[in-house]
């Protein structure tokens, strides 16, 4: 398992070469085996699935000898069979020593960081039995709404542990991480064409990319197709990066624009401005004034209706809905002038990339990433940026933006008739999260309609709405990745009973009271992912390529099996009768009577559609379970373009520049809460009342720390070899440290201007504090140009003081590293429930120590 890092990056080349010469509609003809630096060498390609980040690309591993010694991309994939430079690490974490081997149960009551668990192994009998004991004290009391599940990552069998064994035990609580993750990011979609999910895009056409806080080649969606395209992109000075650092894509593209964080708003509606006082817009897409004058005068507001007769400030509107109403209440007076001193960008520079972008007209793409939004008034950032798209038309067109595209599979069986009426009371209570009040708004389609991860640490040590007695978290770490990390450490040392299915140690299993293994995706279990590239949905398996190490078990489906049965020897037999009932055999029939057999049965059910041909008409053609397992990976025919022109699930199914389908959402959450729609944006901390919150506008950042005390504004990135929080025991992580522009191998940089520097008399290697009003962590500083001066940059991912021995300098209490989230303040994007880690929430002084 040894690897240099000359191999690693031959390794990465070897990938792209291969990629390079495969056509994305041409790839099947040539998957061969062992084609990479192992050609010959005795051993077979498995395809699976890498879930290192939201892309969740089809990958192969190549066992020899039982072992998995390489990964490459699957080249039946949507994206020509290309990776990112993850998986490999995902090796060293499959491989890693400090994996959790055996169930475990605490011995020390007593639980914070630093305090010993004295974890001892126990058997699965005796790990799911005192489970099984916790539910049933519940159901005995009535209170099994106090409990709570918690879902980080997952894959598409999440629908049986995530989506339905709360329900089946009696609790409402299914507690997701989406809103730590990029809920803001949909916001802006959702309110403008009416969709809540990812982007794709037609990136073979594209003829300008404007990148909102996007690092594509390094993080975000879609990762390796971005690096195949982003020279193409990048032809003829056609892309702009906005983002506070100079990334890894922002290091080569056309203009980089280093902003303020946080005020991403003001320069969308800059350039908005300029694309409609210049008459820029395009007139096929949104229509135009009906006698092709334009009244979109700087500084002026339009007349909406001009009276009885047609006069000509009549605006016909095509397909989009609200354009002058939106000039009206913003536009009008954002010039570049105005964002300027907001933005720190110059009025010059908001011209030019205005007028650049309009003019690539429907095949110009405004991208907005979590960067621009997952910030405390991040939801008109993502509007904002999304708006721009419709300016110009580049929703729904060749070179333009679309909806991810889906993939066929079979949901979860419903779970009516599987609850007894104090089961079925129970699990309609109120969530643990407060969404859909006004604080939390969570406008996931509708007020509620999202989660509000964070919130559920603040439930727990309020006790509001309840206390929560018994959790089960998998595939999470909200101790360390959510913002506030001591409130989460607070609240877990609260938490009277945890349970941590985990397959390595991190810090959330050391509140635990009960440790079970898992199987580490990708490499040792079964399941199946969902995902969109390149225009195209496929369904993705994860198969288990090698036997594990350790003696794990499946998160999603053996665990749950395993303690309905255990609940069914207790006399609670529901949970088990509703997983015997419904995920048999699809082929022979059979009843599953064990966790494999349930594992099994609930894969090959859920993933039918694809392998009994039925769906062969709609892509690829596979015809047997085994001809899936053997490909790997199904993808769709293309996204057909214009498909939903008129047709967007908004309220009026036009693109809307003013949301009534916002309008309508908030009204409706303001009735349910008896109180008025300004007082729910109030609530949610907006500044924003009437109607201008039904449009995209600035709104000022919202910044924790006064700037006498603390000058400089805290900024973060992800690191381009960050498994979400997931890869920071594998030693190659630190080796291959400096792959992030301005970082530095073995360690974790802060970085700051030499400008700064200078104020504040420090150099580079200087060991710092860095304090913010929520807390400290400590740091060395790296003078770096790539850091807009007033600002300091810090990578996400160091900082564990649970994390294995690699990962943690002494581990249980001292962590390698500073974990942002200590500096970041516990606040909120409240509209779509959001944990802001963007947009410079927390300001910062430095103390050199
Ligand atoms: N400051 C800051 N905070 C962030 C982010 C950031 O960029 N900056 N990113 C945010 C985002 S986008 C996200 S999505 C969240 C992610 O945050 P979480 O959902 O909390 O997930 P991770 O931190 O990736 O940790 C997942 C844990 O699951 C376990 N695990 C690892 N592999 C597997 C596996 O294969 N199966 C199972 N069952 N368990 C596994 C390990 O205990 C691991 O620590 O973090 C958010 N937090
Ligand atoms: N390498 C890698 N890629 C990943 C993941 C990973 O862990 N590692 N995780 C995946 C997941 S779960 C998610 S949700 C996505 C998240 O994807 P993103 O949120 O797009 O990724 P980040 O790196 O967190 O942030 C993007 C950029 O925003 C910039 N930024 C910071 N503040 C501001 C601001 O105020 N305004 C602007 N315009 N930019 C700002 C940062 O410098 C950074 O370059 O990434 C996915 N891709
Ligand atoms: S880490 Fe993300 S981009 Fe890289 S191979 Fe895995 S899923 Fe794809
Ligand atoms: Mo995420």
């Amino acid at each position: 398992m040894s690897m240099n890092r000359r191999d690693f990056i031959k390794t990465s080349a070897a990938t792209a070469a291969v990629a390079a010469s495969t056509s994305v509609f041409t790839p099947k003809a040539e998957a061969k085996t062992g084609e990479l630096a192992y050609e010959g060498e005795a051993g077979k390609w498995v395809g699976s699935t890498c879930q290192g980040c939201t892309s969740w690309c089809a990958v192969q591993g190549l066992v020899v000898d039982g072992k998995v010694v390489k990964m490459r991309g699957n080249p039946n994939s949507a994206n020509g069979g290309r990776i990112c430079p993850r998986p490999h690490l995902a090796l060293q974490q499959v491989y890693d020593p400090d994996r959790v081997k055996q169930p475990m149960k605490r011995t020390n009551p007593k639980k914070g960081r630093g305090v010993d668990p004295q974890f001892v192994p126990i058997s699965w009998d005796e790990a799911i039995n005192t489970i099984a004991d916790k539910i049933m004290d519940l159901v005995k009391t009535d209170e099994t709404h106090k409990f709570c599940l918690f879902r980080g990552r997952y894959t598409h069998m999440n629908d049986i542990l995530y989506g339905s064994f709360p329900k089946l035990i009696g609790s409402p609580n299914n507690i997701s991480h989406s809103s730590i993750c990029a809920e803001a990011e949909k916001f802006g979609r959702m309110y403008t064409r009416g969709y809540w999910g990812y982007a794709d895009a037609d990136l073979n056409n594209t003829e300008y990319f404007l990148a909102w806080g996007w690092d594509g080649v390094a993080s975000n969606r879609q990762t390796p197709w971005f690096m195949k395209k982003l020279g193409e992109l990048n032809k003829n000075g056609r892309m702009t990066v906005i983002d506070p650092r100079m990334s890894a894509t922002a290091a080569k593209a056309s203009r980089w624009l280093p902003i303020i964080p946080g005020t991403d708003s003001a320069l969308a509606v800059a350039i908005a401005h300029v694309i409609m006082s210049e008459g820029l817009w395009n007139k096929g897409f949104v229509g135009n004034f009906a006698d092709n004058k334009n009244y979109f005068v700087s500084g002026e507001l339009v007349p909406e209706t001009a009276g009885e007769e047609n006069t000509p400030v009549v605006f016909n509107e095509i397909h989009t809905h609200g354009v002058v109403k939106w000039w009206n209440l913003e536009v009008f007076n954002r010039t570049p002038e105005w964002a300027e001193p907001i933005t720190g960008i110059s009025a010059e520079d908001i011209r030019k990339v205005a007028r650049e972008f309009a003019a690539a007209g429907s095949k110009a793409i405004s991208w907005v990433s979590p960067g621009a939004c997952m910030q405390v008034r991040g939801a008109y950032g993502s509007f904002a940026g999304e708006a721009l798209n419709g300016l110009v038309g580049s929703i729904e067109s060749v070179g333009g933006m679309f909806d991810g595209s889906g993939a066929p599979s079979k949901g979860a069986a419903k779970v009516d008739g599987y609850q007894s009426e104090q089961i079925a009371a129970a699990a309609k209570r109120k969530k643990i999260d407060k969404r859909g009040t006004p604080q939390f708004a969570a406008l996931n389609k509708k007020s509620g309609g999202g989660v509000v991860t964070q919130r559920v640490a603040s439930s727990i040590l309020e006790e509001d709405p309840y206390d929560l007695k018994l959790a089960m978290g998998y595939w999470n770490n909200f101790v360390f990745s959510i913002n506030g990390a001591d409130v989460w450490e607070k609240a877990m040392e609260k938490l009277p009973f945890y349970i941590h299915i985990t397959p390595n140690f991190a810090e959330m299993t050391m509140y635990a009271d009960i440790v079970l293994p898992t199987k580490l995706h990708m490499f040792e279990r079964w399941g199946y992912t969902k995902g969109s590239q390149n225009m195209r949905g496929y369904l993705t398996m994860h198969q288990p390529m090698i036997k594990s190490h350790v003696d794990g078990r499946t998160d999603e489906t053996e665990i749950p099996f395993m303690i309905a049965q255990a609940l069914a020897k207790k006399g609670f037999t529901d949970p088990l009768r509703w997983m015997q009932d419904n995920f048999k055999d699809p082929v022979t029939g059979k009843t599953p009577e064990t966790p494999e057999e349930f594992d099994l049965f609930a894969v090959k059910r859920a993933t039918q559609p694809i392998w009994d041909g039925s769906s062969n008409s709609k892509g690829d053609t596979i015809n047997s379970w085994e001809e899936l397992l053997e490909k790997g990976v199904w993808t769709s025919k293309p996204y057909p373009i214009g498909k939903k022109i008129d047709n967007f699930k908004t309220a009026t199914k036009k693109f809307e520049f003013y949301s009534e389908t916002l309008k309508k959402v908030m009204e409706d959450h303001a009735e349910k809460n008896g109180i008025t729609v300004d007082e729910a944006f109030e609530a949610a901390n907006y500044t924003c009342r009437g109607e201008l919150g039904y449009v995209a506008h600035y709104e000022p950042p919202v910044r924790h720390g006064d700037a006498a005390t603390y000058p400089l504004i805290f900024a973060e990135h992800r690191s381009r070899l960050n498994r979400e929080g997931r890869s920071q025991n594998t030693p190659w992580y630190y080796e291959m440290k400096d792959v992030d522009p301005g970082d530095e191998a073995f360690k974790d940089v802060t970085k700051l201007n030499p400008i700064d520097a200078k104020k504040y008399g420090l150099k580079d290697g200087d060991k710092i504090r860095i304090t913010s009003v929520q807390g400290s962590i400590e740091s060395e500083v790296k003078l770096w140009e790539g850091t807009r001066p007033g600002v300091v940059i810090k990578c996400y991912g160091q900082g564990h003081w649970a994390y294995g021995r690699v990962g943690s300098e002494v581990f249980g209490s001292k962590p390698r590293g500073g974990n942002n989230n200590e500096i970041h303040a516990y606040d909120y994007e409240r509209l779509s429930g959001s944990t802001p880690r963007h947009g410079g929430v927390s300001r910062v002084k430095i103390e050199k120590i």
